[in-house]
């Protein structure tokens, strides 16, 4: 493929909120609770009913994903094995660093998923083909 894939890291992260008697608030900045400098957000909701995305990891992006509102569940498998987190909180996020093969499923109808990536969109930086995934991550186990 001639670019190396950076090595994996998947981690939840728990937010402070400085919420009072008025209701939560969340702040989140780059390399403070965000580890990285953050380049752009997008954001998935409406998502039809037992819809399934995701299916790619990406060779060397950083991600923070996180359940604003209403809940999804994300399956994600690295070199160090697999794993499936529940997003049902705005104070609950999921790094995804490196090579990380993600599905995500069981949106709520009223899931709001904000990402902060680390880098601008580049479908180069995709790996959409399993059999590529599985071939990067038995490089990146040696
Ligand atoms: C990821 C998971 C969590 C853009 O043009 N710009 C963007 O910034 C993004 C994210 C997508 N797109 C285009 C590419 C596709 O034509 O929007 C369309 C839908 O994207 P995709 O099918 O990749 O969506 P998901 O939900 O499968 O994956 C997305 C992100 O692409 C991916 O990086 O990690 O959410």
């Amino acid at each position: 493929m001639g670019i190396n894939p950076t090595e994996s890291d998947v981690r939840e992260l728990l937010f402070s909120s400085l919420g009072d008697s008025r209701g939560e608030l969340i702040a989140l900045e780059q390399f403070k609770e965000i580890p990285f400098e953050i380049k752009r957000i997008y954001y998935i909701f409406q998502t039809a009913e037992n819809v399934k995305r995701g299916f790619h990891a990406h060779q060397s992006l950083k991600q923070v994903a996180i359940a604003l509102s209403g809940s999804c569940v994300f399956d994600v498998e690295t070199e160090n094995g697999s794993s499936s987190h529940l997003l049902d909180s705005p104070s609950k996020g999921l790094y995804m660093g490196g090579l990380v093969w993600r599905e995500m499923r069981d949106f709520s109808h009223d899931c709001v998923l904000l990402v902060i990536a680390s880098e601008c969109y580049d479908e180069a930086d995709y790996i959409r083909s399993y059999d590529a995934f599985k071939h990067q991550k038995s490089l990146l186990a040696q």
